[in-house]
């Protein structure tokens, strides 16, 4: 299908997240976020590490900008340190101007080079001190009216320069590996081996409740306050992986991967674009999940001026049988299967256990947001792997990211064709990741950038093969 072909204003660039690369994490004021008390706990970090330091974007952010540029990039999505910001969070509690600074300057840089900033407020570092006040995302009173203040905060210090707003990423991982499965900071969980705390049978859907409140909350803000003299739009990000049947000719495996997709993916997606969430859900949650009052489903409802999509992977999905056991977040079946029926593996491993690159599953998922949610104006916010041993690499090897380079053509051509034939309206992607940088639960070993950062040589960057790849794709592409 060599005649796919992205529209010529084609936003792409590269996405990163503020505890990942910043560091600067007692700097100039910022307080703790979950992510910083979560890293001091043993066990946690596959390497122990954390992101005190991480890539040194709190100081190094002019070099960045200078890589962007020098790689082409016409975007640049980047998250809001909300502890930096306020460092205790909340909305009777003082701003930090030096951490706002920060962010204006790196505005401002992006700005002089050309690169269009992208903001998220929000990826996965709550303030501690909101946690400890009154419990985060559960307490839904308290932290809607937080969220709201903290966006509030930035859409003003930012007015017209930035354009695009995101207010959460993937809220599914803050819920399930947060509040169900305990891999994620705050770490909550109903396993005692894990955590002391946390009830996985309904927190997550408290959470994930609360969280699309906020959401709408925020966007009204900006829709009432900032959008017509700022010009810009705002939506959320979702991840999704795609779904195949373990056994394509087992009726109730094709239908578990429908269910399988509503309970990681409409279950946000839904109340935004239809008002409430999946039958599917509540089927099986029942009073479990929220209902939405009246004036709750006012203000989620029609909340994204466009769609932002995290998408990395397909698995495979079988279903089980019987009654779904309460902690359930994935619609009672076997989710992330690696292997089918036959043992077909999905495709070549990666660094990462869970990502297996195949490039058809981004054309098939982003067509069923599409449809799914009639047509709506889709931003790729994240896609990107890692490689299977990268890190033991000597640099010179690693800078020689051959296999990233086939993931990003793969994958960007399945965009095209989904642009091209499917009739989706995508009009942005972002690549993950600018840098090697803090992956979370992984650490440092676990390397997602086009960029190599050497970390015991004072983070310096190298870009990778990979790097420049991405621009000749685009360069083709887009025409
Ligand atoms: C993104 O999430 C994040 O936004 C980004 O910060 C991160 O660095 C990047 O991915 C790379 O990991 O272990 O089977 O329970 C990607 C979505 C969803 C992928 C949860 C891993 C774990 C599945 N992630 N998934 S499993």
């Amino acid at each position: 299908m060599s005649n796919a072909r992205l529209p010529k204003d084609f936003l792409w660039g590269f996405a990163t997240a503020s505890y990942q690369i910043e560091g600067g994490a007692h700097e100039d004021g910022r307080g703790d976020s979950i992510w910083d008390t979560f890293c001091r706990i043993p066990g946690k970090i596959a390497d122990g590490s954390n992101g005190e330091v991480a890539c040194d974007s709190y100081h190094q952010y002019k070099q960045d900008v200078a890589l962007l540029k020098q790689i082409g990039a016409k975007a640049y999505r980047f998250s809001i340190s909300w502890s930096r910001v306020i460092p205790l969070g909340g909305r009777n509690d003082p701003v930090n101007e030096k951490g706002l600074q920060y962010y204006i300057n790196l505005v401002d840089e992006l700005r002089a080079n050309g690169i269009e900033p992208m903001i998220t407020l929000f990826h996965w570092d709550l303030p501690q001190a909101l946690y400890d006040r009154y419990g985060g995302f559960l307490n839904k009173n308290e932290y809607v009216q937080d969220f709201v203040n903290f966006a509030r905060v930035m859409f003003k210090a930012m007015g017209p320069k930035v354009k695009f707003w995101i207010t959460y990423n993937e809220p599914w991982c803050s819920t399930i590996l947060g509040y169900s499965i305990g891999q994620f900071a705050p770490g909550h969980t109903s396993d005692r081996k894990k955590h002391h705390i946390g009830d996985s049978s309904t927190e997550p859907w408290l959470a994930g409740h609360n969280i699309l409140i906020s959401h709408g909350a925020a966007v009204k803000v900006y829709r009432e306050e900032f959008k017509a003299k700022d010009g810009g739009v705002i939506g959320i990000t979702l991840n999704g992986d795609w779904a195949l049947p373990w056994d394509a000719d087992d009726p109730e495996d094709v239908e578990a991967c429908q269910r399988k997709q509503e309970f990681s993916i409409a279950w946000y997606g839904d109340p935004i674009y239809k008002g409430d969430y999946p039958t599917s859900m509540r089927k099986q949650l029942g009073d479990r999940l929220p209902q939405f009052s009246e004036d709750e489903r006012a203000l989620v409802q029609g909340s994204n001026d466009f769609y932002g999509m995290n998408h990395y992977c397909t698995h495979y999905v079988k279903h089980k049988s019987g009654p779904a056991a309460p902690e359930d977040f994935t619609g009672n079946l076997e989710a992330g299967l690696l292997t089918d029926k036959n043992g077909t593996p999905i495709g070549p491993e990666t660094q990462s256990p869970w990502l297996r690159p195949y490039p058809q599953g981004f054309r098939k998922l982003i067509k069923w947001i599409s449809d799914r949610y009639d047509r709506p104006i889709i931003y790729v916010t994240e896609n990107g792997t890692s490689i299977k041993g990268e890190n033991d690499l000597p640099k010179e090897q690693i800078l020689e990211d051959d296999f990233r380079c086939e993931f990003f053509k793969g994958y960007v051509t399945a965009l095209a064709e989904a642009v091209t034939f499917d009739n989706v309206d995508c009009r942005g992607y972002m690549a993950w990741s600018l840098m090697d940088n803090f992956e979370w639960a992984e650490g440092y070993e676990t390397r997602f950038g086009v960029t190599y950062v050497d970390y015991v040589g004072g983070q310096k960057r190298y870009p990778k093969k990979s790097a420049k790849g991405l621009a000749e794709l685009f360069s083709s592409l887009c025409q």
